[in-house]
């Protein structure tokens, strides 16, 4: 697989830094009402919110290979890989806010996001994503399409029986289906090494017959490289590919985490290992852009950002009257 060219890299360190961007918006919105004493369902924004904060390289470095017809299923911390399949964001905003105008109407929120326009989903029940991207692969191949299925999951999701069942068939079948797993190290407060008999995920492929693959730094380079070759792969019809990636969760669970179960020895320094400012080190320390040009990318994400949450903010909120619209077949 070939390095990113210039335009790939632009493409993912815009969509990193305007994922960035967007949660640092959603943050604030949800903790309005909600400080200084913490109440789940006070503020403009009610329930849980998960934040992807430090994972981006999972989402571009994968999204990067897709067009518009692949599909993408996500779990419940999904903003970083709807923005990089290029969701409608005024109309995801909508959605978190509950407004009518939302991707779902205002129903799913933050962790049911769909566009199938983009052909992005994702869904809150842990791991179950991959059953669906297996589903769309399965789709892909009895029509005769090269079109590929990612499914993304946490490190803990790869412990559903749903992993199994969606890997077994997938290489039985050669589908054209990704299993990025998102290894962050924590499924909530629950370490890896707690929950999980190997240390990587990627190495159960041997028991499929399919391929595996694991990335570790969190590196943007790596992961493209990596997901090149699982994509070319599942086009090609030589099956899945079980892609495990090393990330790191920068904000905790959900916000509002104090995440005391972590060890102290393993906190890091939040400034060296976001994988933000890595990459713009790199970038620029390569000549590829200059520290000004960066700047630039920041500014615009930003606008696009305030923009999107003004929008949003204006939108009026879904009825309750509608809330069994769509449930049962209407006479
Ligand atoms: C089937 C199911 N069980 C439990 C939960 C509650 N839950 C939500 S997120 C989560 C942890 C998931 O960990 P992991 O898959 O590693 O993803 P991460 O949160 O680290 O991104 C749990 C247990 C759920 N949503 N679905």
């Amino acid at each position: 697989m070939e390095s990113p060219s210039k335009d790939q890299l632009e493409w993912m360190y815009s969509k990193m830094v305007l994922a960035r961007e967007y949660e640092e918006m959603m943050k604030r919105v949800y903790l309005e009402g909600k400080v200084p004493v913490f109440d789940m369902s006070a503020g403009p924004l009610p329930g849980e919110m998960h934040i992807s904060s430090g994972q981006e390289p999972c989402a571009v470095g994968v999204a990067v290979h897709l067009s518009a017809a692949d599909w993408m299923v996500a779990s419940h911390r999904s903003h970083h890989q709807a923005i990089a399949k290029n969701v409608d964001l005024a109309a995801m905003t909508a959605e978190i806010l509950g407004k009518e105008s939302g991707l779902g109407g205002g129903r799913g929120g933050h962790m049911h996001l769909s566009d199938p326009k983009v052909r992005f989903t994702s869904t809150g029940i842990v791991g179950q994503a991959l059953g669906i991207a297996g589903g769309h692969a399965l789709a892909s191949k009895m029509k005769g399409t090269s079109d590929v299925a990612v499914g993304c999951i946490g490190e803990g999701g790869a412990n559903q029986g749903v992993f199994h069942e969606a890997m077994n068939l997938a290489a039985l079948w050669k589908l054209p289906l990704i299993c990025v797993i998102e290894d962050n190290r924590w499924g909530v407060s629950v370490a890896k090494d707690k929950s999980t008999s190997v240390s990587k995920n990627s190495d159960r492929a041997i028991a499929y017959g399919c391929y595996g693959e694991y990335v570790s730094g969190n590196d943007v380079w790596a992961v493209f490289e990596a997901a090149g070759r699982a994509v070319e792969r599942a086009r090609k019809g030589l099956g899945p590919t079980i892609l495990e990636i090393e990330t790191y969760r920068l904000e905790g669970h959900f916000v509002g985490d104090g995440e005391a179960y972590v060890p102290e020895d393993q906190k890091r320094d939040r400034e060296d290992i976001d994988p933000i400012n890595v990459m713009a080190r790199r970038l620029v320390d390569e000549g590829t852009f200059s520290a000004d040009y960066l700047e630039s990318i920041l500014a615009t994400c930003k606008e696009q950002v305030d923009a999107v949450e003004r929008y949003a903010r204006e939108q009026a909120d879904a009825k309750p009257s509608d809330a069994l619209r769509h449930v049962f077949v209407e006479a």
